[in-house]
């Protein structure tokens, strides 16, 4: 290759070497887990935990990284081993023989034994955040219908049903209480979208026609982004939405603020000099 090319490629890589733990350690830190173990210390890098399940999903992930951790460091040890072993000497030979069924056998078992293991043992979170039936009851129900680039939120309105003149309307802006839980009714509108809040720990595709549902319970107060996740056009990048959680009463008080108008009384003829101030106008 040419050696420009190398030493411009080196240079690249070194700084991304460099980058990249810089950016974590710069991060404002917060303990997350203040009780950690020097088991799960690194959880403490990840967004803030934010919802009831939060906490669960990071020990999978915890659980997640360290079978992964050990088994790299397992492989990678092998095959550096194994390049020092069988080094180049002189007079050595190269031997040739037709695989061997026991090694087979053991590299395809033990892999298949830990994704069951895994399938099981998460099934009970899975299940927790992502079925239906174990949805909080009562929790009252939002709608989210993304679209190309944004969030178009509605709440019910105090009849509880949508698509009634008393639903309340907003765009990017999702207010919630804390310690209360939500279900949100997502709708695609057009391409596939994805409702993402990290805090949450929360991730799920809204696709054009085929309704899906998520629920989760805000443990305290605060704002967090709702990325979409999913790649959905050219303006992907700043279909950002907000939640904002708030107190069950400053909840009430911003529901009462954006009530729509009681609908005007029955129209009766307008008073001839009504007619024509307005007409002046
Ligand atoms: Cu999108």
């Amino acid at each position: 290759m040419n050696s420009g090319i190398t030493r411009g490629l080196r240079r690249l890589f070194g700084a991304a070497l460099l980058t990249v733990p810089t950016v974590l350690l710069a991060q404002d830190v917060k303990p997350r887990y203040p009780n950690h173990h020097w088991y799960s210390w690194w959880m403490n890098i990840l967004p803030d935990t934010a919802s009831t399940y939060a906490p669960d999903v990071d020990g999978m992930f915890n659980l997640i990284l360290w079978i992964t951790l050990i088994v790299f460091v397992l492989v990678e040890g092998c095959l550096v081993y194994f390049l020092w072993k069988y080094r180049h000497k002189p007079g050595r030979k190269a031997v040739y023989y037709h695989g061997n069924n026991k090694l087979e056998i053991t590299w395809t078992t033990i892999p298949a034994l830990i994704l069951v293991f895994l399938a099981v043992f998460s099934n009970k979170i899975w299940s927790e955040i992502k079925s239906p039936d174990r949805f909080p009851k009562n929790a009252p129900v939002i709608r989210i219908m993304p679209r190309q680039f944004e969030w178009d939120i509605t709440y019910p309105g105090p009849d509880g049903k949508f698509d009634t003149p008393d639903d309340i309307n907003t765009i990017n802006n999702l207010y919630l209480a804390a310690n209360e839980p939500v279900q949100i009714k997502l709708q695609g509108q057009d391409v596939i979208h994805s409702f993402f809040v990290p805090e949450f720990r929360i991730k799920q595709d809204a696709v054009p026609g085929m309704p899906t549902a998520v629920w989760f319970n805000p443990t305290h107060t605060g704002e967090y982004d709702i990325a979409c996740a999913e790649l959905c056009g050219l303006g992907h990048y700043r279909m950002k939405g907000f939640v904002h959680i708030v107190s069950h009463d400053s909840l009430s008080r911003w529901m009462a603020s954006q009530a729509p108008p009681p609908p005007a009384p029955a129209a009766v003829a307008p008073a001839a000099d009504t007619a024509k101030k307005a007409e002046t106008k």
